[in-house]
């Protein structure tokens, strides 16, 4: 008689949380959950007893996957807006990107300089030449040769990144402030070598046995830049011009170097005689190097220029050059085929306008450059 022996049914839960693929030790998930992936089986008990006689059966399991929660912050990580000169290049902003998914990603990086309305009032510029890079060696710091890295790869959930936004700032007067937005998109980690492709978030019903992605991201700027779920945050600085323009000056003074007559010993300006012109550019803005410095000198009349007798480089001292002999710096071709090595000086001359050029593609603050040239007296 069994079933007058059952006094007493009960149901038991009991649930088990297994790591997909390991035996490890079940641990506290952090801020982000539960991993992604994580099956979680659940087996029901049923135990009674009869004739005094405890006896249990078990119920199938039923298990599931931990699907992927996405979600992300991305902030600023300076103080303010970043002082710049007007021509500055390679101005950084800096910004943090928090992975808050539960399981890990890889982030995009984008930029975009629309404006935005209320947090840039004043934006009148746009900067150029942009180049995003993750911070490689996490010192918060760019450096050109360690912050390389051009996508954040395989960022574990509730860790972070440091993102550097370089650019380069116009060479423009009247420019202000020009802002930025960095912009991070959700990608497809697991691969070590590779940048992920972008998340899109799973629309069928839900798969027990599939990792569906979920975006559960906010508007990231709660100003229709962005949109709540799309897989997207962003955050805005700015390049703020606290440097207009430097203080810069030329001079030029003259030295004969040899006449016919006296040669070189205490040489005349008559006809025949070789005359040296010098040109002296000097930036007396410390700290903000002045671009792409052109200097031009159209040969005086009664005179004739010296083929090839334009050098670069030469010391100067206050506005006149130190370069007492034929040269001094480095000799240059007419025709403008010969750059000085790493400094990149170059210079020429051009007949039919009888006009002497220079040009110095950076002269840093508290610094001069030297041009020379010979004429001689017709
Ligand atoms: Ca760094
Ligand atoms: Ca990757
Ligand atoms: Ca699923
Ligand atoms: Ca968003």
């Amino acid at each position: 008689m069994y079933a007058k022996g059952v006094i007493r049914t009960l149901l038991a839960g009991t649930a088990a949380i297994v790591s997909a693929g390991t035996a490890m030790a079940q641990t506290a998930p952090g801020l982000a959950g539960t991993a992604a992936g994580t099956t979680v089986t659940n087996t029901a008990q049923a135990s009674y007893s009869v004739n005094g006689v405890q006896q249990s059966a078990t119920s199938n399991a039923v298990s599931f996957v931990v699907d992927r929660k996405v979600n992300l912050t991305v902030s600023t990580n300076q103080p303010a807006n970043t002082q710049v000169a007007i021509g500055q290049a390679g101005a950084v902003t800096t910004f943090r990107v928090t992975n808050n998914t539960n399981g890990t990603q890889d982030f995009l990086l984008s930029t975009s300089q629309t404006p935005i309305q209320g947090l840039f009032a004043g934006d009148n510029l746009d900067v150029s030449n942009i180049k995003i890079f993750v911070d490689g060696n996490n010192n918060g710091t760019y450096e050109v040769g360690s912050d390389t890295a051009t996508y954040i790869n395989e960022l574990a959930a509730d860790a972070s990144a440091v993102v550097f936004i370089v650019a380069d700032v116009p060479n423009t007067q009247s420019a202000a402030l020009a802002g930025i937005t960095l912009i991070a998109q959700v990608a497809a980690g697991g691969d070590i070598a590779a940048q992920g492709t972008p998340l899109a978030a799973s629309v069928a019903l839900n798969d027990d046995n599939i990792v569906d992605v979920v975006f559960a991201d906010n508007d990231s700027d709660g100003l229709g830049l962005d949109t709540a779920l799309n897989g997207q945050g962003r955050a805005s600085l700015g390049y703020e011009i606290t440097t207009r323009n430097v203080s810069l000056s030329v001079a030029k003074s003259q030295l004969v170097l040899s006449d016919p007559v006296n040669l070189l010993v205490a040489p005349k300006a008559i006809p025949g005689a070789v005359v040296q012109y010098c040109l002296v550019v000097n930036n007396a803005t410390t700290g903000t190097p002045a671009s792409n410095v052109t200097l031009t000198d159209i040969i005086p009349a009664n005179t004739t220029y010296v083929a090839n007798s334009i050098s670069i480089g030469a010391i100067a001292l206050g506005n006149s050059c130190l370069v007492t002999g034929i040269t001094g710096g480095v000799p240059l071709a007419d025709n403008g085929s010969v750059t000085v090595p790493l400094l990149l000086y170059s210079g020429s001359y051009n007949a039919s306008t009888k006009t002497v050029s220079a040009t110095i593609p950076t002269l840093l603050g508290g610094t001069s450059v030297a041009a020379l040239f010979r004429v001689t007296i017709n």
